[in-house]
This record gives C-alpha cells, structure tokens and sequence, in this order.
C-alpha cells in the first residue's frame, strides 16, 4: 500500500481510538461507565501499527488497558462501548467491564485485570497452535511493569526454549501506576533483558506509527517463519493518568507536556501534510465521521438491556459438592 494512503487510514484509526477514550471518560462523568477505566490516550500508534502485520488466524492478548487493541484488532465499536457499560450487548455479555474485553471471532482473548496475566495465556496459546502444525502468530501486549512479574520470566524462558511463535509486545511509556521504570526494575535495558532469555529484541518509537508498522511487519513475518519469539519494546507514554483516580504526583506537568509534543496523531498530521495529502478540512471531516461512530456505539450500549439476574452465575465456575458430580 502507498505510505500517504496507509498513512490516511493509520491517522483515521487512531484518532478514533483517541475520541473513543476520550468520550469514554465523559460517559465515566456520568457514571454511565462504572469500574475501572484505563486510558490508552498517548499510546494509540502501537496498537495501530501493529495490527496491520497480524493475520485474522493469528491471537491477541491484552492487559487492561486494551481499548486500542480491540478498536484496532477490529472488535465491533458497538460491542465494546456496550461492555463499558456492563450491558448484555457487549462482546463479553457485560461480565467483564473495560478490563475485561473479549472477542472470540476476531481471535482477541482479553483483556485482563492482572498485570502480565496476559503472558502465559498468549505462550500457552502459541504452544496449541504450534502442536497443530499451524503457522500462526500470538501477539501479546503489555507494560513494561508485567516484566517484573515472575510470569514474564516463565513464559520467556518457555517460549524461547520451545521456539513458540510469540510476539512479545511491551508498551514502555515508563509508570507502573505511579512508580517509574527505574524504580520497579533492576535493568531498565528491556531489550537486553529479552534477548539475555535468547529472543530477538529491538526498540521502537512508539509514537510514530509507520515505524511501528515497518517493525512489527518484520517481527511479525519472522515469529511466523518458525524461528520463535520475538520481543519488541516500544518508547511511549500515556499523556492521561494511570486510571480514573490518579492525582499525578509521581511526575511533573512539564514531562507530560514535553511528551505531548511527540503526540502520535500530530506526528503524523504533521507528515501528511508535507505530502500534500492532508488539510485542516480533511481532519475535521475525518473527525466528524469518527463521532458519529463513535455516537452510534454509544446509542447501542444505551439502548441494549442488562443481563437478567436470574443469568448472573452463568459462567461463574462454582466449586460443587461431591453430591453434584
Ligand atoms: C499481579 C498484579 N499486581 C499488581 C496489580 C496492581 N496494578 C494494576 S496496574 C499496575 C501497573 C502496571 O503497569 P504496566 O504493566 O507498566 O502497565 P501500564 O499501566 O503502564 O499500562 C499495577 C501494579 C495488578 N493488577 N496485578
């Protein structure tokens, strides 16, 4: 595809992640959203340039601020505004709340609460997919704060003792919460740290999505190629708190604002210009069609009903008595 056109769809997927969050936090105000709600705003490039290199086949696997991983992964809008809104019409039938998105045919399999849960899920997934002789890639985001998880040792050491076809995507925008990298980790060198458990590693600039795209490509095409794992960290930053609550003392406005410059939408709106292919008229339009999306989604989730009590234990997997077997 032609970089300007790839470019334009690129601009337009992230600016609908970015109004999608941003109205998410409105509809929190209002407490339509209930729960935790984490804020991708900052890190949309990542999610946006990574999923063009993954094949329908292949699995995803999120932590909980995935918003950008569905969107992108192409999770209906719908289907996810309506899990926010804990409604039978979202893609986990409600149970799970923005943490919690999943999406069987689109091959996205959460979404979790738990920092690095994601790790062993998509490892165990290469390994079924492996011993059934298929050439499909799992791709697994995460923060850098999941590589202090004894989880994130296990599945390295795994993965690359049994050559899986692991994408190991770690999103480094530098907080776990409010503790810095260089406060949660012994070596802050994370592609050192990869490649010490014999993966492929390399760093990326997060915040400019066509290099993140010409990476995970490469990346991408190499796991499939059966030669293993492959760790990527990206050098991002979440311009919005950690969550809902979060007074921001553990970093200085001037951070956030010298980070802001890098703004991967303005990056890029930047590039697309100089080529001549983009105006201020364009992303006002492009920004008018994204809203309107946007507003249908959130139509839906209104409109959709609350799962009946009687179903609440549905799924919940009961410990029984001995009686019941
Ligand atoms: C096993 C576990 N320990 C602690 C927590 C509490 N917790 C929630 S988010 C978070 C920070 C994780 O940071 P990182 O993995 O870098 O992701 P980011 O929030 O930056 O996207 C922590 C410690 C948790 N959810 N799970």
């Amino acid at each position: 595809m032609n970089t300007d056109v790839q470019g334009l769809k690129f601009y337009r997927e992230m600016l609908k992640i970015r109004r999608f969050e941003e109205r998410s936090a409105e509809l929190y105000g209002e407490m339509k959203i209930r729960g935790f709600l984490h804020l991708s705003v900052g890190q949309e490039a990542i999610a946006v340039g990574v999923m063009p290199a993954l094949h329908q086949e292949d699995s995803v696997v999120s932590a909980y601020r995935e918003h950008g991983h569905a969107i992108a992964r192409g999770v209906p809008l719908e289907s996810i505004m309506a899990e926010m809104f804990g409604k039978a019409g979202g893609c986990s039938h409600g149970h799970g709340g923005s943490m919690h998105l999943f999406h069987k045919p689109s091959r996205f399999y959460g979404g979790s609460a738990i920092v690095g849960g994601g790790l062993p899920i998509a490892t165990g997934l290469a390994l079924a997919e492996k011993m059934k002789w298929k050439e499909t890639v799992s791709a697994c985001f995460f923060g850098e704060g999941a590589m202090a998880e004894g989880v994130f040792h296990e599945s390295m050491n795994l993965a690359a003792l049994w050559k899986l076809p692991v994408l190991f995507l770690c999103e480094n925008n530098g907080y776990a919460m409010g503790t810095s990298i260089d406060r949660e980790l012994s070596r802050t060198d994370l592609v050192q740290k990869a490649k010490s458990y014999g993966v492929a590693a390399i760093q990326v600039d997060g915040m400019d999505v066509l290099s993140v795209a010409k990476e995970a490509k490469q990346a991408a095409d190499y796991v499939r190629s059966g030669e293993g794992p492959f760790f990527m960290e990206f050098k991002t930053y979440r311009f919005r708190a950690h969550s809902m609550y979060d007074p921001e003392l553990y970093r200085s406005k001037t951070e956030v604002d010298v980070w802001k410059k890098r703004d991967p939408l303005l990056h890029l709106e930047q590039k697309l210009k100089e080529s001549g292919v983009f105006t201020d008229d364009n992303r006002i339009q492009m920004e008018r069609d994204v809203d309107s999306e946007i507003e249908a989604a959130v139509q839906f989730a209104e409109a959709s009903s609350l799962e009946p009590v009687e179903d609440l234990m549905k799924n919940v997997m009961r410990e029984r008595g001995r009686s019941e077997y």
